[in-house]
């Protein structure tokens, strides 16, 4: 029996199982970090002050009047029982939504602008954007 191999043989045992240990590792990490960035993202939008909330709510956008910041963005969120949309002339105009859903919406131009919906025409809300 030679003794060189029952030196070098426990020691790459040992290295071939840190290393299969590091990709298992490796491997079962994968999804933590996704899972993360998936889980704290909206809390991070909530907190931050780029985001402004307008409630559509009774046929109206509470407040109907906002100023925001250029690159800020408005979430719009239905809490009527009932579908909305929101469109800015040559900005966007969006699907329609249905109770509890949130619309976003970044503002990247300075200007005043002002928001509708094409269900509810009677519902307008201006945007001042500096
Ligand atoms: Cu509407």
């Amino acid at each position: 029996m030679g003794g060189f191999q029952e030196l070098i043989w426990p020691d790459t045992a040992t290295r071939l199982n840190q290393t299969e240990a590091a990709c298992r590792y490796k491997e079962s990490m994968k999804g933590v970090f996704p899972t993360a960035v998936l889980v704290l993202a909206p809390a991070l939008l909530a907190w931050s002050d780029d985001t402004h909330t307008i409630v559509q709510k009774g046929r109206s956008f509470r407040p109907g009047e906002v100023t925001i910041r250029q690159g800020e963005t408005l979430v719009f969120t239905n809490e009527d029982s009932f579908i909305h949309q929101i469109y800015s002339n040559g900005l966007f105009d969006t699907e329609e939504k249905g109770p509890g859903e949130n619309i976003s919406e970044t503002f990247s131009r300075a200007g005043t602008f002002e928001v509708r919906c094409h269900i509810h025409p009677k519902m307008r809300l201006v945007v001042h954007v500096r």
